[in-house]
């Protein structure tokens, strides 16, 4: 008797341990609740809930299944466990979700207590988003695909009221450049869910590519969604193609994958917006359909750059507009989106000037010039899918010869017309090249792979705000928000394009989602760094650009010496270093103030956290060579545009990065670089070198030669030697020390000629660009 009384005991405390176990009450602290984008209000509460199998999800009607199977089906496949629906009133243990219909569309409140989680929301959207926050307070786990063992599901005591700034927060993913199949689509629309971002568009025609199955005109995805395989060559350095030759890389998007991708969307509140370009970035329809251009002239897809862009649809001829309204009819049939954007960006008009069925239009319309052309092309398109109650999309070039009467404008030339958009009364998205390119570098271009050039770190797309300051309240009502756009010259693959997005996206979302006023870059410092686990639990190729240290120097000449500031993008960062040989380890320097350099050393440096290198180490020899901190006397003055540090430049032992506007380089057009460097004393010299760098793309060659001459008075000069180089084709951007040796000879005076290469055989001006004179 007495014995099974103790069993019981034992069987009461067994169960009463396995039910605390999965039952354990926490407090929270305000540093372990970190959610992007940063949320309206929030308040934190003592105590805590945890979602174990007994957890009941409860609707009050049937439109509420799909979200509440959403959360089961996130839940389950990182937990383990299939939580119930359930209809029961019973509160306790329960996530509730609530319809509530004062909140506007996409606001939601997320309420946690003890025993129940309250979820309310007046649309699909704001259930969804009450979620995406409700993960965002689980352990980083719940993001895997795999049942993951051992974790507490365990969710702080919390109020949060929430509510978007804007309604069109974007990403443009460009599938021409380079194409992405279904599944990855899919991928993005979850990523992009898990920020709060609700719209991805959708770059479907350039002209490197046609990725819409259109079942009218076949040779659309037959013939222009392949091009010639150049991939291995750079962007800009692949050969034009002919008509004839058979284009084997690209691919296409049925009709079916589009409809999946458009219903993954809706399940997760992204809306798909198609872009069909217009009138030009055509060439794969030209390719397809030659008598879509003024010339009827067969082309190839091209395999890469194209600049500019001249075969462009003909404006003329009503065969056209036949087309593009059959291609349009298809397209709304996929895409239930608001809006229809028809690009209409970068054309150029010189096949219309000369067209007879353009200059016949041009008369017959009573237009003044091709502009107005252009503006007639896309008024007649916005008549067409207005008639189809769809509202017109354009990039900014649309208000070239007047605006479109409907039409919404996405300003990307910076924002510019975004401004002008808006005081003509219309929508705009913004989009600007500054604060949104996410093909743009985001961190020392020299540590970063190749991109289409630019500098847009994390910092700055954080400062990013969809309205300018010169608008009136009622203009900035036309705002609709913002956008990011990933244009893929550079990106090639999935795991670029991830580290182009991540987690330049998550700063975006803040711009675009929460408040001016909430806005923190420290703050928001500290709240990345939790995302990127969850990054890493879904296994995302994130960029950790923002982990890099770099540096900036400045040189003191009563001292001869070089105080170098280090840098990395985060707020409080930890960074630490070591000069000379040591190993960067737990013995590092903290670094708080810059450090003087007096000689030749090497210097290593990497961002902490908990005495750990997080990132890539910087590594940098600053040379001491004998020109350092020495007046330089120039006999061509550099160009205004670029100055670098101005008058000790080029003997700061400071070096440039491939980024020509990092500040380090100083420029000369056309002309010769000359330079007589003053020793002070006489010197034993024997090697001398100049720092290059080449990107034909941007009109910036290597000098073919570098000539070095010395003088003792520093009147007479004497020739020492020379280098010399050929111009030579190079697509990529390089940097390049042109060395002179010379027999060994004392010299207080060194005199440096540099020959520009004066006329580049592609036309156009040559820079010379150099950052440093090293004298040895
Ligand atoms: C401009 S943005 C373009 C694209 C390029 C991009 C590269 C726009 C409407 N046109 O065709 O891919 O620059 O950054």
């Amino acid at each position: 008797m007495i014995s099974k009384h103790i069993n019981s005991i034992i069987i009461l405390f067994l169960f009463l341990l396995v039910s605390c176990q999965s039952n354990v009450q926490k407090d929270f602290t305000l540093n372990e609740i970190s959610i992007i984008p940063q949320p309206k209000e929030l308040e934190l509460k003592k105590g805590s809930f945890t979602i174990t199998k007994n957890t009941k999800v409860v609707i009050n009607n049937e439109s509420q299944r799909s979200i509440a199977s959403y959360f089961i089906e996130k839940f389950y496949k990182a937990s383990g466990i299939k939580l119930e629906i359930s209809n029961s009133t019973n509160m306790r243990n329960s996530i509730l979700i609530n319809e509530k219909s004062g909140l506007t569309e996409e606001a939601y409140v997320l309420g946690i207590e003890d025993k129940t989680i309250k979820i309310e929301a007046s649309s699909y959207g704001g259930f969804m988003y009450a979620f995406q926050s409700l993960f965002q307070l689980l352990p980083p786990e719940i993001e895997s695909n795999s049942v993951q063992t051992d974790i507490q599901w365990i969710l702080p005591n919390i109020t949060i009221i929430d509510a978007p700034r804007y309604k069109w927060r974007g990403l443009m993913l460009d599938l021409s450049r380079h194409f992405f199949d279904k599944e990855y689509i899919k991928e993005v629309i979850t990523n992009l869910a898990m920020h709060k971002m609700n719209v991805l568009h959708l770059h479907l025609v350039d002209d490197q590519g046609w990725r819409i199955e259109i079942k009218k005109y076949p040779k659309l995805t037959e013939k222009g969604a392949w091009r010639v395989d150049q991939e291995s060559a750079a962007w800009k350095g692949r050969r034009e193609t002919t008509a004839e030759e058979k284009g084997t890389y690209g691919g296409y998007l049925t009709q079916e994958d589009l409809k999946e991708i458009v219903a993954y969307g809706q399940s997760l509140n992204v809306e798909i917006v198609p872009e069909i370009e217009m009138p030009a970035h055509v060439s794969s329809a030209i390719a397809s359909y030659p008598e879509l251009s003024c010339l009827d002239k067969p082309i190839g897809v091209p395999s890469g750059g194209l600049w500019p862009i001249t075969d462009i649809y003909c404006a003329g001829k009503e065969s056209t507009f036949e087309f593009l309204e059959d291609v349009l009819t298809e397209v709304m049939d996929i895409f239930p989106s608001e809006y229809i954007h028809i690009g209409g960006d970068e054309a150029t008009k010189t096949n219309w000037d000369v067209c007879p069925h353009c200059q016949k239009r041009i008369k017959e319309e009573g237009l003044k010039d091709t502009h107005e052309l252009q503006s007639y092309f896309i008024t007649r398109m916005e008549k067409f899918l207005n008639s189809k109650g769809k509202k017109l999309l354009g990039w900014d070039e649309i208000l070239e010869g007047g605006l479109a009467p409907n039409a919404t404008v996405m300003s990307w030339r910076g924002v510019k017309g975004g401004i002008e958009a808006v005081e003509q009364g219309h929508d705009v998205i913004m989009t600007p090249n500054s604060h949104c390119y996410f093909d743009h570098y985001q961190g020392p271009m020299n540590d970063e792979p190749k991109a289409w050039g630019g500098y847009l770190p994390l910092s700055k797309v954080y400062k990013f705000d969809p309205v300018v300051e010169s608008m009136t309240p009622e203009q900035a009502n036309h705002v609709l928000g913002g956008q990011a756009n990933l244009w893929t010259e550079y990106v090639p693959t999935n795991e670029q394009s991830e580290y182009m997005i991540f987690p330049r996206i998550a700063a975006l979302s803040e711009a675009v989602w929460s408040s001016k006023e909430l806005r923190d870059w420290s703050d928001f410092s500290i709240r990345v760094k939790q995302l990127f686990k969850r990054y890493d639990v879904i296994g995302l190729n994130y960029a950790k650009s923002v982990y890099l240290v770099s540096s900036n120097s400045e040189i003191s000449l009563e001292n001869k010496s070089i105080s170098l500031v280090l840098k990395n993008e985060l707020s409080n960062s930890d960074i630490r270093y070591v000069l000379g040989n040591s190993e960067l380890n737990t013995d590092a320097i903290k670094y708080t103030n810059p450090i003087e350099i007096t000689e030749t050393t090497v210097i290593k440096a990497a961002l902490f956290e908990d005495d750990i290198a997080i990132g890539k180490i910087y590594i940098d020899t600053i040379k001491f060579h004998k020109a350092v901190g020495k007046t330089v006397k120039y006999e061509n003055i550099y160009s205004d545009q670029y100055k670098g540090q101005g008058a000790f430049n080029l003997t700061n032992s400071i070096r440039g990065t491939k980024n020509f506007h990092d500040g380090q380089w100083q420029a000369w057009i056309g002309n010769d670089m000359e330079v007589v460097i003053d020793l002070e004393n006489e010197q034993t010299i024997e090697k001398v070198s100049v720092g290059t760098m080449e990107n034909q793309g941007s009109g910036i060659y290597f000098p073919v030669a570098v000539e070095v001459f010395t003088s003792i008075d520093g009147n007479s000069f004497e020739k020492q030697g020379e280098t010399k180089r050929d111009y030579l084709q190079n697509a990529d951007s390089s940097l390049k020390d042109f060395v002179v040796n010379i027999n060994p000879i004392n010299a207080k005076f060194v005199k440096v000629k540099v020959t520009n290469l004066g006329s580049p055989p592609n036309g156009g001006g040559s820079w010379l660009f150099v950052d440093e004179v090293v004298i040895e």
